[in-house]
C-alpha cells in the first residue's frame, strides 16, 4: 500500500494518523505541492483533481478523497461502526469535516500562516469555523467521541485541521483534542508549511 502524502496537509495527516492507529505498514511517496509535483502529467494519471492525498492499493487501484480513504481503511474495525446508524452518523461528520472544519479552519489557517491573507480577509471563512467549533462543544460536552461511545474515523478526521485551529479553541473541543492525542498509536507528524508554500515562492493548483 502506498500513499501519496504531503507532510504540511491536514487531509493526508488524517490518513497518516488512522495508518498509525491501525499500525498498518505503508509506503510514503512525498509530493512536494508547492515544488509543482501536482502539476505535471504524471501525477494526473494518479489523481486528474491534482490532489493529495492518494491511497494506491497493491492491486493498483487507487482511493482519493481523504475521507474516502479513512472509509475504506476503517472498514471492518473498530474505527467504522457497525449499526447503520452509526454508520450514517460518521457519514454526517465527515462531510461536516469538509464543509466547516476544513473549509473554516484549514483554509483560513493555511492563507494566515503562509502570508496569503490577512486576518481581516480570512475572517468569513473563520466565522464558519468558529460555529463548526460552537457545535463541535456542544456535541463533545455530553460524550466523549462523535460517535458511539468509542473513537472513530470521525474523530480521526475532524480532529486533523481542529487540532492545528488558528483561533481559541472552546472547553470540550480541547478535552476531545487531548484525548485523541493520548490514543494509541497517535502519529504526532502534522509538520509546518515549508517556505516554498508562501506566495510566489513555488507553483501548485493555488
Ligand atoms: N477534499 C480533498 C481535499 C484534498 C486537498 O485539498 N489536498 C491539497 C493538500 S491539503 C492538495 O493536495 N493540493 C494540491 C496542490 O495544491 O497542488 C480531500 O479531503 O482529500
Amino acid at each position: 500500500m502506498r500513499l501519496y502524502d504531503y507532510a504540511a496537509s491536514g487531509n493526508c495527516f488524517k490518513v497518516r494518523l488512522l495508518l498509525g492507529m491501525l499500525d498498518r505498514a505503508y509506503e510514503r511517496v512525498p509530493v512536494d505541492i508547492f515544488g509543482g509535483d501536482t502539476l505535471t502529467c504524471e501525477f494526473a494519471m494518479i489523481n486528474p483533481v491534482r490532489e493529495t492525498p492518494v491511497l494506491e492499493l497493491d492491486s493498483g487501484e487507487r482511493i482519493t478523497q481523504s475521507n474516502a480513504i479513512l472509509w475504506y481503511l476503517a472498514e471492518g474495525t473498530a474505527w467504522l461502526p457497525g449499526t447503520p446508524l452509526e454508520r450514517a452518523q460518521v457519514a454526517q461528520w465527515l462531510s461536516f469535516e469538509q464543509e466547516r472544519v476544513m473549509g473554516g479552519l484549514g483554509g483560513p489557517r493555511f492563507r494566515l500562516v503562509t502570508g496569503r491573507a490577512t486576518e481581516a480577509e480570512v475572517a468569513p471563512r473563520l466565522a464558519v469555523g468558529r460555529a463548526a467549533l460552537d457545535v463541535l462543544d456542544a456535541h463533545l460536552a455530553a460524550r466523549d467521541w462523535l460517535v458511539g461511545g468509542r473513537p472513530s474515523i470521525a474523530d480521526v478526521s475532524v480532529f486533523a485541521y481542529t487540532s492545528v485551529a488558528p483561533v481559541e479553541v472552546p472547553g470540550a473541543v480541547a478535552a476531545w483534542v487531548d484525548r485523541v492525542r493520548a490514543l494509541p498509536g497517535f502519529v504526532d507528524d502534522f509538520v509546518r508549511y515549508p517556505e516554498n508554500a508562501r506566495p510566489g515562492a513555488g507553483s501548485s493548483i493555488y
